[in-house]
């Protein structure tokens, strides 16, 4: 018996102390790492002689890359593709891309960066340094509106705002919003949408010590809340409901959440069908990162979501979950908020939003097995025990 077991070294901490176990020679440890991590990387929208090429490539280096039928006959003047080997045949198909016509030189570029694209390490903020690479980071909840889903009316009276975020102790960040985005919600005008956030974040940025969001969509809301103390700009629309919005962060030097949302709250659960859900909702963020970056806002400091529940089915938000590290190629902070959402009272058949805790956590844990760095949650307490265990699994070592 040989004992066979498949292993998943994608990691390269892993692989190295798997090769070092063996016994391998450190030289060749230095060398294997990269023929232990499998990629599989989606290309999209190649020209048809380039994805022909590519295959080539790829076979010619022991790997393959899947791309669609047409290409071999040029039947079809573009095709997607399927890049697929180790990270050390991926870097030699870039040295043998870079020379090539068709495009090819681009995209020997844009996988090179890929390759060595890390997550910023930390946020700085007014009242100091956010560390983004260690556990993850709870941001924790605070509506200040009649009719948010779940708590809508509970923190409405500033008060009760004040001590709500007060009881939040352990959150990392606080999120603070005066408008619900429930699925079918009114709209909420400017000024009242200041009139209910500025007070509160202007009494808590002096009190709490953690950076505040401002969970908005509206630039001139947003204009407010950063001069009132809020370290960073949280956009359900990812900055396309208001133009002015990408240039106000760059100006206030803020930092940006951009998240994906189909339509406006109005209408978004109207039609959730998508041809690609994670490549749509990945192209979205895309752009709304590049658009922050055009207007100003250091890439560092922009965050991404996939914005579960917004204009997706139940399922569909389950299937983001459980891919939601295709995000990280982004190279941007993952943030997800999945607390007491509706899928989750779909999936284990709960009407009652605050009862849907244990999903909640299991949502969150899920989340942070799969790359994400922030977590927007009521329950912080719980949420921090549940996903402190979980990063300390994905962690774990045997030393
Ligand atoms: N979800 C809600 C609101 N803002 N922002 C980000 N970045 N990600 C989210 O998933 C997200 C968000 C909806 O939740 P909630 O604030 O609890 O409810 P409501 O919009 O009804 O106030």
């Amino acid at each position: 018996m040989y004992h066979l077991r498949v292993m998943d070294l994608s990691e390269p901490g892993r692989a190295r102390a798997e090769l070092e176990r063996i016994g391998a020679d450190a030289a060749g440890v230095a060398r294997m790492i990269d023929k232990a991590g499998f990629l599989a990387i989606r290309v999209e929208g190649l020209k048809a002689p380039a994805a022909n090429i590519l295959k080539q490539e790829m076979l010619s280096l022991g790997a393959d890359a899947a791309v669609a039928r047409g290409v071999v006959n040029c039947s079809i003047e573009r095709s997607d593709a399927l890049i697929l080997g180790t990270r050390k045949q991926v870097r030699r198909l870039i040295r043998k891309l870079r020379p090539q016509p068709f495009g090819l030189k681009a995209l020997a570029a844009e996988l090179e960066e890929l390759l060595v694209r890390e997550e910023p390490q930390e946020f700085r903020w007014h009242g100091g340094v956010l560390r983004l690479d260690g556990r993850p980071l709870v941001m924790g909840i605070l509506n200040v509106t009649p009719d948010s889903f779940s708590d809508g009316g509970d923190y409405f009276d500033r008060e009760a705002a004040l001590d709500r975020a007060l009881q939040m102790k352990g959150a990392d960040l606080l999120d603070v919003g005066g408008e619900s985005t429930r699925p079918g919600a009114p709209p909420v005008s400017q000024e009242e949408e200041e009139r209910r956030v500025v007070p509160v974040i202007e009494h808590l940025a002096h009190r709490v010590g953690v950076p505040i969001s401002v969970d908005t969509y509206k630039a001139a809301v947003a204009r407010r809340a950063v001069e009132a103390g809020a370290a960073l700009v949280n956009d359900v629309s990812g900055l396309r409901m208001d133009p002015a919005m990408a240039g106000t962060v760059a100006e206030l030097g803020a930092g940006l959440v951009v998240m994906h949302m189909r339509g406006d709250p109005r209408t978004m659960q109207s039609d959730t069908r998508y041809a690609d859900l994670v490549g749509e909702i990945f192209r979205a963020l895309e752009e709304s990162v590049d658009r922050a970056v055009e207007a100003g806002v250091p890439r560092e400091r922009v965050w991404v979501d996939p914005g579960i529940g917004f204009g997706k089915s139940a399922e569909q938000n389950l299937v983001l979950l459980r891919r939601l590290e295709e995000f990280r190629s982004l190279g941007c902070p993952v943030l997800v908020g999945a607390s007491r959402k509706s899928f989750i009272g779909r999936t284990l058949g709960i009407e009652d939003p605050k009862d849907r805790l244990e999903g909640s956590l299991a949502a969150a844990v899920v989340a942070v097995w799969n790359g994400a760095r922030i977590l927007r949650v009521h329950d912080v307490r719980a949420t921090r025990r549940a996903v402190d265990l979980a990063w300390a699994a994905s962690r774990a070592t045997e030393e």
